[in-house]
């Protein structure tokens, strides 16, 4: 029988391996719903591409991403975990979408503001347009709840914009309305070396930030290395964000608050709190990292786990945009 689950769905981009933020902030908390929910989960290769990738690093990142989420716990039997360049109608209702979308709204898009200053001269198309990529993406599968960093609001907030204006130009029912899904804890971890910005997979500075490939020594280092505040005593306050950003990382590693972690570093100093967030961090990256090696060592396996997900992916992802060119008035391909 066919349950009535909602559906939640995310996607990452295989840029860089991912952070110790990406995975605190966001996939780390992803299994936990699988039970509840109808699970779509994707690596946007597509959105990638919008800033210029190499090809053998874009092909091992993008293993190494989807090695990832299976890593961390989500069962590629119970979720639709796919490749998103393996289901061409992401592209196909893209398209739809970027003649429904306006150029006003997507001028305000403050990450294409972001990234375009970052492209040089020549900005490509694509990263302007992009959103409404992301928008096909959630609207393909119906999705109900899109967990994402504060970072993608304006994105859902977009797609929302167009799944309504697209239903009440071609029936109320065309689209699912997606609701936004924002993480309580541990939703934005700093930069080790400007613990004013948020860590990023883009850092140009290695130091800055942890990545799940990092072997036990190096995040050992990068923690030890972490730029602390003024003074010695350990306290958890705005004007002390480096040392707030390590009470961070270890409890939403270990669950426990601010004030349970804190006595214990009475008469202490800033080289305990770094010993004991390093080892926090080591204890919970290095079993992922280890099953991470694992999987990529046999991308066989992975290929076989990609396919099932594309084709269940791909079944559905037809079925709404078959729906979608019908309202259009799209004469559908009819044999004999
Ligand atoms: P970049 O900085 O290169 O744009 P990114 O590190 O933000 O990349 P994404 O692929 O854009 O990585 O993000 C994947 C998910 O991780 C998103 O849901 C995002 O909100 C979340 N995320 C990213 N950085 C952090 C962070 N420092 N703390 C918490 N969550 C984060
Ligand atoms: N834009 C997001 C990645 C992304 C996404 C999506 C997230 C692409 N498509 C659909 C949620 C739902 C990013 O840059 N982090």
């Amino acid at each position: 029988m066919k349950t009535a689950r909602k559906t939640m769905l995310s996607a990452v981009q295989p840029t860089n391996p991912i952070t110790l933020g990406n995975y605190v902030g966001a996939v780390r908390r992803w299994p936990q719903y699988q039970s509840d929910y109808d699970m779509v989960f994707f690596g946007v290769d597509m959105h990638a591409i919008t800033l210029r990738q190499d090809p053998a690093q874009l092909r091992e990142q993008t293993y190494r991403l989807m090695a990832t989420l299976i890593a961390v716990g989500l069962d590629p039997d119970a979720c639709t975990l796919f490749v998103q360049s393996h289901v061409p109608q992401h592209a196909e209702l893209g398209w739809v979408l970027t003649c429904h979308a306006y150029m006003g709204e997507l001028n305000r898009m403050t990450q294409f503001k972001d990234k375009s200053g970052k492209a040089g001269a020549n900005i490509p198309v694509g990263l302007f347009a992009y959103p409404c990529l992301m928008a096909a993406d959630i609207l393909l599968y119906d999705a109900h709840r899109v967990p994402v960093g504060a970072d993608q609001k304006q994105h859902v907030e977009l797609t929302r914009d167009i799944a309504v204006r697209m239903n009440n130009a071609y029936g109320g029912d065309l689209f699912v309305v997606p609701e936004l899904f924002l993480p309580t804890i541990g939703a934005r971890i700093m930069s080790l070396q400007d613990p004013t910005k948020k860590m990023s997979k883009s850092d140009p500075n290695p130091k800055s930030t942890v990545f799940l490939t990092d072997t036990n020594k190096q995040i050992e280092k990068k923690i030890k290395g972490a730029v602390t505040d003024s003074g010695s005593e350990v306290t958890y306050q705005d004007d002390k964000p480096g040392v707030r950003n390590l009470i961070d990382l270890q409890c939403a590693l270990t669950g426990q608050s601010p004030d349970s972690v804190l006595p214990q570093y009475v008469g202490k100093q800033y080289g305990h709190l770094k010993q004991d967030t390093a080892a926090v961090v080591v204890e919970a990256v290095a079993p992922v990292r280890d099953e991470v090696a694992r999987l990529m060592a046999d991308k066989g396996s992975l290929d076989a786990v990609l396919k099932k997900g594309a084709d269940r992916a791909r079944e559905r992802a037809a079925r709404t945009l078959a729906r979608v060119y019908d309202r259009l008035g799209f004469v559908p391909p009819r044999s004999g």
